[in-house]
Parts: C-alpha cells; structure tokens; sequence
C-alpha cells in the first residue's frame, strides 16, 4: 500500500490543477447523488406495533406494512372487535404465514370492552374473518405474552422509537395505559383508525372501532401523546373498486392471490351496498404511517361520547379549539368567557386516495 499512497501524494504535489478538478469532480457527484437520491432512503425504518381486530382490511393493513421498507413492524397485537380473540390471532397468524414473517411477535390481548359487551362483525370479515378464503393453517406461532404487556415492554426497551397503529377497538392500547402511564411520553406517536367527524357506520353517529369500547377510546384521546385520527372522513373515500382487483389479478404470489380473493370479498359487498368500492379502512392508517403526505390534516379536540341516548361512540370533535364557559345570572345563563382549548389529535380531513391505492397495489403486486 506505501508505494502507491506515496505515489498518489507524489502525483498531487506535481499537478496541484488535476488534484483540485478530481476533487472538484468528487463534490459535484456528492451533490448530483444528494440531489437525485431518494428522500428518506437514508432514514431508518420507522418502528410500529399495529394493534389489529383481524378482519378483512386489518388482513389487507398487516400485508401493506409488512411489506413497506418504510416500516419495521415490530409486533402484531390483536383484540378483540370484528371477530372473537381466538379468530382473529388465528388470523393473524395466518397473514404472518403467508408473508413467511414468523420473526414478528404475535400476541393476543383483551377478549372484550372494558366497559360493555363486544360487538363482532362477521357480516361484513365472513365467518373466519378472513372473508371466507381459505388460508392453511399457521405455521408462525403466538407469542406468549399478553398484548398490552407487549406494548408496554417494547415501548420501554425502545423510549421515542415506537409508533402504535391500532386499526381495532382501542382496548388494548387503553389497558396498556391504564397498567403504565410511563408509556404515554415514551411512545413516538399514535395513528389510529377509528372514529369520525360526519357520522358514523355503526350508528349515524358512531364509527365501529370506537363504538365497540368508547371509554377505552376516551382514554386513547385524553392520554396526552400525539395522536393522528384515520377515521371514516378519510376512509370512505379511499375506494379500492373492481378496476383495482383486476389490476392485483393480473399478478401471482401466495400474499397477492389471498389479497386478491379477500378483495374479491370486499368489493363485491361493497356493490352489494351501493358503495361502488371496499373503504380501505385499516390499510389507509399504515398508508398514513408510511407517508405523511398522502393525508391533510386539522388540530382538533376530541372527545368521545360515553353516554348519548344516540350517539355512544361518537368521536365528538372541537374545531375551533374553544369553548364559551356561561354562568347563571338569575333564571338565565349568560356566556361570561370565552376559552382555547388545546387540540388533543390531528384529524385526517383529506386524502390523495388513489395515491394511496397505487401504493397499495405496489407492494402486494406479485408478492
Ligand atoms: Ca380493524
């Protein structure tokens, strides 16, 4: 090596002019690399627990993220919600099969609400939840420990680190508060599904996911961490529609081809409904987690409904961030302050859904 560095010196020293340009050349390349280099490539893959009620388009949501680079999937929770625990950690098992990922834990959680009877919705996952297609049974096994202990452990191993992304009732991140608040300033941020700003789908006034454990939701909402709302402002108008399936079709592969047959599932109720497409409920949340910029969203204060003769569930949202404060003058009341209020959540007002689409489609294509 001495002779050649020596003779590298040596050249430098004599043509000073061919150094300089060589040098010249190497930070116009640097550039030209920073230029065209793909933002965030560099960046490390932004680590998430999705916590999921498995279900149709939670099935479609652990595909997309177990397949983005952006993400590094570090545990799969499941509840309780649009089928029974048992169903639906089988479920989950099966989508981790079929994407050959038994390296990411998964682990069953809370069985029901907190607070009342849960409510299952086989019409819409069908009796396996899976929309009928047949999936071979699990070779990945279910992680032994309980799914909100999981939350808690990962989040302290990993202070800051730790997106949640529940796409399911949120009782199991509740119970992960309840058991250790600690974790509500260690968590990097939430991005939930659930939830609505103009009427539900369970009730007209309530969304599923936060109709099925409305106290659990208040406590997700009030905890103090950030949170994103993915919710059915958004939701319903990103429409994966026939010409979609046809497209995904096209393609071959054991994930592709059971996203193809779950689709199939999806769309042709959503026909059935008059809706002209399946929402991309759960999926849009992890979309939301792997590209801020497919959403726009607003501040806002949300608070959820409780009791309500019609409207338990309702994720009840301040906009303007204040709140007239009245007191009694006689047999009156008069508004005597007029108070901010500090927004608890970003709500996802608008979408570039078909974006979002053709990201979807990218990453199951062939797979
Ligand atoms: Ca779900």
């Amino acid at each position: 090596m001495r002779p050649v560095l020596g003779a590298h010196r040596e050249g430098k020293l004599q043509d000073g002019g061919f150094g300089r340009r060589r040098l010249f050349c190497a930070v116009w390349l640097a550039g030209l690399f920073l230029v065209l280099g793909q933002p965030g490539a560099a960046e490390p893959a932004r680590k998430v627990i999705l916590d999921t009620d498995p279900g149709t388009d939670d099935a479609m949501a652990i595909l997309l993220a177990l397949n983005s680079p952006e993400l590094d999937v570090q545990a799969i929770t499941v509840v309780a919600g649009n089928v029974l625990l048992e169903q639906g950690t089988e479920n989950a098992l099966k989508v981790v099969s079929l994407a050959e990922r038994c390296d990411v834990p998964v682990a069953a959680g809370a069985r029901r609400p907190l607070a009342q009877r849960l409510t299952t919705a086989e019409i819409w996952h069908g009796a396996n939840g899976l929309g009928n297609v047949e999936v071979e049974p699990p070779k990945c096994e279910v992680d032994p420990r309980f799914g909100p202990d999981l939350i808690i452990e990962l989040v302290h191993r990993q202070p800051g680190e730790i997106t949640l992304v529940p796409v399911g009732p949120l009782t199991n991140i509740a119970l992960a508060v309840l058991k250790d608040p600690s974790i509500v300033a260690l968590v990097k941020e939430v991005v939930l599904m659930g939830g609505s700003v103009s009427g539900g789908n369970v009730t007209p006034a309530a969304e599923f996911n936060i109709y099925n454990d409305p106290e659990a939701a208040q406590i997700v909402f009030a905890a103090g961490w950030r949170v994103t709302m993915v919710g059915l402002d958004v939701t319903n108008r990103t429409l994966f529609r026939r010409e979609h399936l046809a497209e995904l079709a096209r393609t071959q592969g054991r994930q592709n081809d059971f996203a193809v047959g779950v689709l199939t599932h999806l769309v042709s109720l959503s026909e059935e409904h008059g809706f002209g497409g399946a929402s991309m409920h759960d999926p849009l949340a992890v979309g939301v987690t792997i590209d801020r910029t497919l959403v726009s969203t607003q501040a806002m204060r949300v608070e959820v409904e409780t009791r309500g003769e019609r409207t338990r569930g309702e994720t009840v949202a301040n906009r303007q961030l204040i709140v007239e404060r009245r007191s009694l003058r006689g047999d009156r009341y008069v508004v005597t302050e007029i108070e901010r209020v500090e927004p608890n959540a970003e709500v996802c007002i608008g979408v570039e859904a078909e974006r979002f689409i053709r990201l979807f489609l990218s990453r199951l294509r062939g797979k």
